[in-house]
């Protein structure tokens, strides 16, 4: 970390160069402290620019150090001692102002921003509200009903949005040290604005309080920061200075030891070393510039749209004619629901949709550079496609399956030149979830895997590597879920009962709500080529109600009823009937919320276990980030395995011992009990086999 001042006439320009993204360590804050008080003493000085090197301006406090106990001098005081200074000191903005680094620059009597910079408060996305004057400058600032947008919804705005609500003095297109410098100068002379903390309150309309309290709680759902910061902002416009400074950093001291905040931080952290994986440092991904889909299905149409939001032009292959028309329509509709719900221009969609092209000609992908593969999930017919694509395409194109529970190993089996093969397995609807599980076989090359990580680094994906097993990291763990789903209907836990509990833990449907929504047939499909294989998958109730062609809402009931035309289910007596049927002879017990979830939920973690243990995942953290953002799992629950290691696994492993002495889970793999005996997974002799 170095601060360095430079003189430029009148004007001193202190640099802040804190790699990778200025975050504002002790030592940096210390810098400031110091910068202000060597400036203040030098009478030559009459404006001060602060600007930062590298990509961005500071872009907060460094959560690194969040877990441990605050160093002097605090952020509070570093803020305060800028605004105190006696020279104007003028934030000079590129890149991102977020949290701490936006706070830093309301204390600057002036702030300049680069047209492609952003500025906001994203604290309530790390489970925390603003710690140093964030809810209590900025209302006023801008006012309450923006500083309530800014702080509470934790979304940056762009520079020239900024300068509309008075967040930015002027904005800047060229030069930034340069426009900051001539700035300063034209500011140097005149008397110093009023610093924030003394500025007046801004008022509010009778009422306004209460509906953005609905507001905020409506979006926040289960996540406590939201409503907090609205409360240090309330505060803010109600009292003096000192005291709301006093209730926010109270607040926020409160929040950053919060369960809810360590595992914001968590998954924070999982989703910045997910792109980067330890194992392809130095590999340098194949160049991928133009890509190809076969097969224009609703999974196929998802892709196509994807690759497009990342700018690759797209060629979009189905086996004749209107199987391309049909295709092309499925990849348009995307778009024009994008452009229905106001999401984007129609220009921005015709532009898109001009570059996804149609054929049925496998001839049109002799020089593409990524194909992948999403047609119908049969060894058979996926082979008969990469036979094809063999034949026409350049040898170094990198060639993907988007198989699900298929063998990516076996559907490779066979191409020239093996190596350019790997499984990218998408989740529906595939443009906009995030989740993106790459699957490498025994033959794929090191740029070949690097490039699947650079493929998803370009369509904003989270990328997770994983092995080659039955539904590889994310649908095997789901097998589990549905199993322990239908294990607890078997002892006396009803549909209803079983989804209400995983919401109450913070799920967004139940597992039965959810297979109502999305077909009970694809799970049927799956278990018939598992029973072929020889395994025998736990389904009792769900095969009943398949044989009674029960498929979910398309069919008008699966595991609930559902009325002509509305979607909400309804308790089923046919369901009700089947279930007592499939549970003659078991025991019945009564389930309160919290034991239904423990009996899904900790066999989940039982699995993940045995994933990382094969090295189907290579960090826990990883399976996290899949169940998270594959699954819908609580993003505030920091994802299984860090729910299970917060909890305590010592706990979790004796959980499921009483579940397994009932019959109602497997017992604690051997790995998991290791990892409780070592306090954890990444501390512990299962990471460790993992490669952490
Ligand atoms: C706060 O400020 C609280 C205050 O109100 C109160 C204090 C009293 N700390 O995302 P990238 C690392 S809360 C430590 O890939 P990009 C990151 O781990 C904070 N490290 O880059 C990664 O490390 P590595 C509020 C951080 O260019 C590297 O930087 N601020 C921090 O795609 C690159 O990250 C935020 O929440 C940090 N604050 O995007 C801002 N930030 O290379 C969070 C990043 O070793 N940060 N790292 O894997 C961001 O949103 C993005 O990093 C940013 C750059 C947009 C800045």
């Amino acid at each position: 970390m170095t601060v360095t001042i430079a003189r430029e006439g009148s004007v001193v320009v202190v640099t802040v160069e804190n790699p990778p993204v200025n975050a504002l360590s002790q030592a940096l804050r210390q810098a400031l402290v110091e910068a202000v008080a060597e400036l203040d003493a030098d009478s030559r000085v009459k404006a001060v620019v602060l600007i930062c090197a590298g990509r961005t301006f500071i872009a907060g406090a460094d959560v690194s150090e969040f877990g441990k106990p605050p160093q002097p001098p605090h952020l509070p005081d570093v803020v305060a001692a800028i605004e105190a200074a006696k020279k104007p000191w003028v934030a000079a903005i590129h890149g991102s102002a977020l949290g701490g680094g936006l706070e830093v620059a309301l204390g600057c009597a002036y702030r300049v921003a680069l047209v492609s910079a952003s500025l906001g408060l994203p604290e309530v996305k790390l489970g925390i509200i603003p710690g140093a004057g964030g809810t209590v400058r900025l209302p006023r600032l801008i006012g309450a009903a923006a500083a309530v947008d800014l702080a509470t919804g934790g979304s940056p705005v762009g520079a020239k949005k900024a300068e509309g609500l008075g967040l930015v003095d002027a904005v800047i297109d060229g030069d930034l040290r340069a426009g900051s410098i001539a700035f300063a100068e034209s500011i140097a002379e005149k008397p110093l604005p009023l610093p924030i903390s003394h500025r007046a309150v801004p008022a509010v309309e009778a009422g306004f309080w209460e509906s953005a309290e609905k507001a905020v709680a409506a979006k926040a759902k289960r996540e406590i920061a939201p409503l907090r910061a609205l409360a240090s902002l309330r505060k803010a416009c109600e009292t003096d200075f000192a005291d709301a400074m006093a209730f926010e950093r109270e607040t926020f001291l409160a929040l950053r030891g919060s369960e809810q905040a360590a595992a914001l931080r968590h998954v924070f952290f999982a989703e910045r070393a997910a792109p980067r994986p330890p194992e392809l440092a130095g590999v340098t991904p194949r160049d991928i510039r133009s890509a190809a889909v076969i097969g224009g299905g609703t999974m196929g149409a998802g892709i196509a749209a994807a690759l497009r939001d990342a700018g690759l032009p797209v060629v979009l292959i189905e086996r004749d004619a209107a199987a391309v028309e049909r295709g092309l329509a499925n990849v348009r509709a995307i778009y024009d629901g994008s452009v229905k719900r106001g999401r984007m221009a129609q220009a921005v969609a015709d532009q898109r949709m001009a570059g996804v092209t149609g054929g049925d000609d496998y001839g049109l992908l002799a020089d593409t550079d990524l194909v992948i593969e999403a047609v119908f999930e049969d060894l058979v017919v996926k082979r008969a496609v990469f036979e094809k694509l063999s034949a026409v395409c350049r040898s170094d194109a990198v060639l993907a399956t988007n198989t699900s529970y298929l063998d990516p190993g076996a559907i490779s089996n066979g191409i020239a030149h093996p190596e350019r093969f790997l499984g990218l397995h998408f989740f529906s609807p595939a443009h906009v979830m995030k989740l993106l599980e790459i699957v490498p076989t025994e033959t794929t090359a090191p740029e070949v895997l690097a490039a699947g990580f650079a493929l998803a680094r370009q369509l904003a994906k989270i990328p997770v590597r994983a092995g080659i097993c039955d539904g590889f990291i994310g649908n095997r763990i789901l097998k589990v879920t549905r199993a322990q789903a239908e294990r607890l209907l078997l002892s006396g836990a009803p549909p209803l009962a079983v989804d209400a509990a995983m919401r109450a833990f913070g799920l967004p449907m139940g597992p039965f709500e959810a297979q109502d929504l999305g077909g009970l047939d694809i799970a049927a499909f799956q278990r018939k080529a598992a029973r072929e294989r020889g395994e025998t998958p736990f389904a009792p109730v769900a095969e009943r109600l398949c044989a009674l062609q029960r498929f979910g809402q398309k069919t008008g009931g699966g595991w609930y009823d559902y009325q002509p035309g509305d979607r909400s289910p309804q308790p089923s007596e046919t369901v009700a009937a089947v279930i007592a049927e499939a549970a003659t002879g078991r025991p019945q017990r009564a389930w309160d919320d919290a034991s239904i979830a423990d009996a899904i939920l900790l066999p989940m973690v039982n699995e993940a276990t045995r994933i990382l243990e094969e090295r189907v995942a290579l960090r826990a953290a990883d399976i996290d980030l899949v169940k998270i953002h594959g699954y819908g799992f609580p993003r505030w629950r920091g994802g299984p395995m860090h729910y299970a290691e917060a909890r305590g696994l010592a706990e979790v492993v004796a959980v499921l011992d009483r579940l397994a002495a009932e019959g109602l889970a497997e017992a604690p793999s051997e790995g998991l009990r290791r990892a409780a005996a070592a306090g954890g997974f990444s501390a512990g002799t299962v990471g460790k086999r993992c490669g952490l």
